[in-house]
C-alpha cells in the first residue's frame, strides 16, 4: 500500500470518532466535569483579601480547577492588600467583614442580610470607572465555597457570566447523608461496591477519594455525614475508631461537612463498662457524657449521634421499660454541652404488635410530642412503611408540631431495582415534600455512595445523590429543574432536555411494573430483588408480601379505613375523610387504603383487575420507551457511558417483564379471572417464577 493510501485509510478510520465518542468517561468526575468553554470570556484572576482558611482555599482550588479546564489556562491568584483593585474580569471572594474593611460596597453588605452562615451572593459588578468583576460574597467562609460552586455551575450550564445576580441560602439547617456502611467495609443495601471508608487503613491513610467526596457534597450544599450503619456496632465508640472518624472529620471539615456517628444503644453494656444500658441509670448517663467529651476532644465540631433503637431487633430504652424520649434525652444531655444533636429514628415496628405495621411509628411517637429535649430531632422515613417505590407521606409529618422532624429518604435503591434499574428519585422526593415540607426541619438521605468508579453504582444513580442534595437545600425545588441541571452538567446542555425527559418518566415506570395502584412490599424476601407476591410463610406477619396485598378470590388491597386498620385516622381529618371513599382516593394510593373487589369500576371504565394488568403493561412499555430514547441520544453521549447505560436499560427491560409476568401469574392464580383480550399471558407457570432464587444478591448481609 502506498503511503498516501495508508493516510487516507487512517483518516477514514478516525473520522467516525467524534470528539465526544473518543473520550472514554467513566463517571468518576460526577457533575463536576469542567470542559473547555469555547467563545466565552472567562476570568483570568481569582482575587481575595487574605490567603484564607482551609475552606476559602478549597473554594479557590475548585475555581482554579474549573477555570484551568474550561479556559485551558491557569488563572492567576491575587491576594489584595487594602485598597488594591482586582484585575478586570476577575472573580473576587469576600466575606462580609472583608467587604466592610475594604470600606465600600454597603449595598452588597445589605444583600448579605438574611443569608445566614451558609448563604452566598453571586453578583456581576461594574464600578463607576467601568471595571467589571464577579463578586462571590458571604457572611462566612463556607458561603464562599458554596458560591464558588454556584459560579462554576453557571459556567458549566452556559449561563451568561456577566449578568449574574443570585442570592441563595439553604432552607434547612441539617442536610445529612446517612451511610449504612459497616466497619468491615460491606454496605447494607449498598450496590456501589465496598464502603468508601477504608476503615482498616484509617486514620493514617487518607484517600484522595475522601476529598472528592467532600467536593461533591459541598457542591450540593450537603453539610453532614453519618459515617456508619444505623445497625451499629459497639466498636465504633472505642478509641481506635474515634481516631479513624476524627481523621475523616479533618478531611471533610474544610468542605463544611460535619461528621456524625450511628451508635448502638447497648454500647456501654456490651463493652462491659456498665452493668446495664438503662437510660435512667446514673452510671450509664455518666458513661455517655464521658464518651461525648472524649469524641469532642478530637472532633470539636462533631455533629452528634444517629440512633436506631427498638427497631428490627436493635436494643433500645424500651428493653428497660423506658420511652424513646427518655432514651433520646439521656444521649441529648451528653451532647448538649458540645452543641451536638441526637437524631432518633422513628422507624419502629414490633413483631408482638398485631396492629397494622403502617400505624406503629405514629402510635409510638405521636404521644411523645413535646417530651424530647431541644437537641433531639426525630428522624422519620418518607412513608409509613419502608422506602417503597410509592408510599403516601408518613403521618408523623403533621402530628408532632413541638418536635423538629428530619425527613429520611433512601437514595440507594433497595426497593427500586438496585443500581441496575434507572429510577430517578427526584420525583419521589418532590411528591413527598409537597405534602410534608412545612413539617420538615432537616433531611437525611441513605447514601448510594461506594467505591465504584461511578460512585453510585451507575451513571444515573448519581442523579439521586444530586437530587437529594438539591432538595435538602431547597425542599421546594422542582424535580424536573434538578434533572435538567444534573444532566446538563453530567452530560451536556444539548442532551439535557431529552435526558431529563427520560428521567422524569423513570420512577413511575418502576411503580407500574412493581407495585401499581398503591400495592406495596411485594419484593423477594430479604434481598428485596424481584417479585415475590406469593410469599406468606415468614415468621413475622409484616415481613410477608401477602400481608400487604391481601389478595383473595374476591378482591385485593389493604383496608386502612375505619372498617379496617383505620390507619387513615392518623392523617389530617379533612384528608382522612376524603380518602375514606375509594372514589375520592388518588389511584396511586387506592389499594394502600382500600380493599376492593376485582370488578370494582375504575374511573377509566375498566375493572380493577383490567386496570392492574394495564399498569403492569405500561410499566414494561415505559422501559422500552426509555431504551429507545437513550438509543436516540447516542450521537450526543460519549461512547463508554452510553454503552454502560444501555446495558443497564436492557437488564431493566428484562426485569420489568419478569415483574409483570410473575405478578400477573400470581394474581391470576388468586383472582381466577381471565386475561382481557390483548393482554399477553405470562410465558411461564407461577411455579417457575416461585422457583427462582437469588443467592448472594448484593446489599444484604
Ligand atoms: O429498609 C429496611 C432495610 C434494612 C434497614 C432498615 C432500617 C438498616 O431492609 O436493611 O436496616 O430498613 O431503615 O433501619
Amino acid at each position: 500500500m502506498v503511503i498516501w493510501q495508508r493516510v487516507v485509510l487512517a483518516l477514514a478510520l478516525l473520522l467516525p470518532l467524534t470528539a465526544a465518542q473518543a473520550e472514554q468517561e467513566d463517571g468518576y468526575e460526577l457533575w463536576l466535569r469542567y470542559r473547555t468553554l469555547a467563545g466565552v470570556a472567562l476570568p483570568k484572576q481569582i482575587a481575595l483579601a487574605t490567603p484564607g482558611s482551609p475552606t476559602v482555599q478549597a473554594a479557590v482550588q475548585e475555581l482554579q480547577r474549573g477555570l484551568r479546564a474550561m479556559a485551558g489556562k491557569e488563572p492567576s491568584l491575587a491576594v489584595l492588600s487594602a485598597g488594591a483593585q482586582p484585575a478586570s474580569g476577575a472573580i473576587v471572594l469576600a466575606t462580609r467583614t472583608q467587604l466592610a474593611a475594604s470600606g465600600g460596597q454597603a449595598a452588597v453588605a445589605g444583600a448579605l442580610e438574611g443569608l445566614g452562615d451558609e448563604g452566598y451572593l453571586l453578583r456581576s459588578m461594574c464600578e463607576p470607572n467601568g471595571r467589571r468583576y464577579t463578586l462571590i460574597a458571604a457572611n462566612k467562609d463556607i458561603g464562599l465555597l458554596y458560591g464558588a460552586f454556584a459560579w462554576l455551575q453557571a459556567a458549566q450550564l452556559g449561563k451568561r457570566l456577566d449578568a449574574l445576580d443570585e442570592r441563595n441560602a439553604p432552607k434547612l439547617a441539617r442536610r445529612v447523608l446517612n451511610h449504612w456502611d459497616n466497619l468491615d467495609r460491606t454496605v447494607e443495601r449498598g450496590y456501589s461496591g465496598e464502603s468508601i471508608w477504608n476503615w482498616w487503613e484509617l486514620p493514617d491513610i487518607r484517600d484522595q477519594r475522601y476529598i472528592d467526596y467532600a467536593r461533591a457534597n459541598a457542591s450540593l450544599g450537603i453539610n453532614g455525614t453519618v459515617l456508619n450503619n444505623v445497625n451499629s456496632k459497639p466498636e465504633i465508640l472505642t478509641a481506635p475508631w474515634i481516631a479513624k472518624a476524627a481523621a475523616l472529620a479533618d478531611v471533610l471539615r474544610p468542605y463544611g461537612l460535619r461528621v456524625y456517628l450511628s451508635v448502638r444503644w447497648s454500647t456501654p453494656l456490651e463493652l462491659k463498662q456498665t452493668r446495664t444500658a438503662d437510660p435512667l441509670d446514673p452510671q450509664v448517663a455518666q458513661w455517655w457524657r464521658d464518651k461525648a467529651d472524649e469524641i469532642y476532644r478530637v472532633i470539636p465540631d462533631f455533629g452528634g449521634f444517629l440512633v436506631k433503637a427498638n427497631s428490627e431487633g436493635q436494643p433500645g430504652p424500651q428493653d428497660y421499660h423506658r420511652t424513646h424520649a427518655e432514651g433520646a434525652n439521656m444521649l441529648a444531655a451528653a451532647l448538649a454541652p458540645h452543641k451536638g444533636i441526637v437524631m432518633w429514628r422513628a422507624f419502629v415496628y414490633a413483631s408482638e404488635q398485631p396492629d397494622d405495621r403502617a400505624k406503629q411509628a405514629y402510635s409510638d411517637f405521636a404521644p411523645l410530642d413535646g417530651k424530647f429535649a431541644p437537641n433531639v430531632v426525630v428522624q422519620v422515613k418518607n412513608g409509613p412503611l419502608d422506602f417503597q417505590p410509592r408510599e403516601p407521606v408518613h403521618p408523623l409529618f403533621g402530628a408532632m408540631p413541638k418536635t423538629p422532624l428530619m425527613m429520611e429518604f433512601q437514595v440507594t435503591k433497595e426497593y427500586l431495582g438496585f443500581a441496575t434499574n434507572l429510577a430517578y428519585l427526584g420525583t419521589l422526593y418532590e411528591e413527598t415534600l409537597r405534602d410534608a415540607a412545612p413539617a420538615v426541619a432537616g433531611m437525611a438521605g441513605v447514601a448510594n455512595i461506594g467505591s465504584s468508579r461511578t460512585w453510585s453504582g451507575s451513571h444515573f444513580d448519581q442523579a439521586n445523590w444530586y437530587a437529594f442534595g438539591r432538595l435538602a437545600w431547597n425542599p421546594q425545588a422542582r424535580a424536573r429543574d434538578i434533572a435538567l441541571e444534573w444532566a446538563g452538567r453530567t452530560f451536556s446542555a444539548k442532551a439535557a432536555p431529552d435526558i431529563a425527559g427520560l428521567m422524569m418518566m423513570s420512577r413511575e415506570a418502576v411503580v407500574d411494573y412493581m407495585t401499581p395502584l398503591g400495592l406495596t412490599h411485594l419484593m423477594g424476601t430479604g434481598h428485596h430483588y424481584g417479585p415475590a407476591p406469593w410469599v406468606s410463610d415468614l415468621a413475622r406477619p409484616e415481613w410477608n408480601p401477602a400481608y400487604y396485598h391481601r389478595a383473595h378470590s374476591k378482591g385485593i388491597g389493604f383496608d386502612r379505613t375505619a372498617t379496617g386498620s383505620n390507619a387513615l385516622a392518623q392523617y389530617a381529618p379533612a384528608l382522612a375523610q376524603r380518602w375514606s371513599d375509594p372514589r375520592n382516593t388518588p389511584p396511586e394510593y387506592l389499594l394502600w387504603f382500600h380493599h376492593l373487589p376485582w370488578d370494582y369500576a375504575m374511573p377509566s371504565g375498566r375493572t380493577l383487575w383490567a386496570e392492574l394488568l394495564a399498569h403492569y403493561d405500561s410499566g414494561v412499555a415505559a422501559v422500552a420507551e426509555m431504551q429507545q430514547r437513550w438509543q436516540r441520544l447516542k450521537p450526543l453521549i460519549d461512547a463508554r457511558r452510553h454503552q454502560e447505560v444501555a446495558q443497564r436499560l436492557a437488564v431493566q427491560r428484562q426485569e420489568a417483564q419478569w415483574w409483570r409476568d410473575a405478578s400477573i401469574a400470581y394474581f391470576q392464580s388468586v383472582s381466577k379471572l381471565p386475561l382481557p383480550a390483548g393482554v399477553q399471558a405470562p410465558p411461564h407457570s407461577l411455579e417457575y417464577y416461585k422457583s427462582l432464587h437469588f443467592p448472594f444478591a448484593p446489599g444484604h448481609g
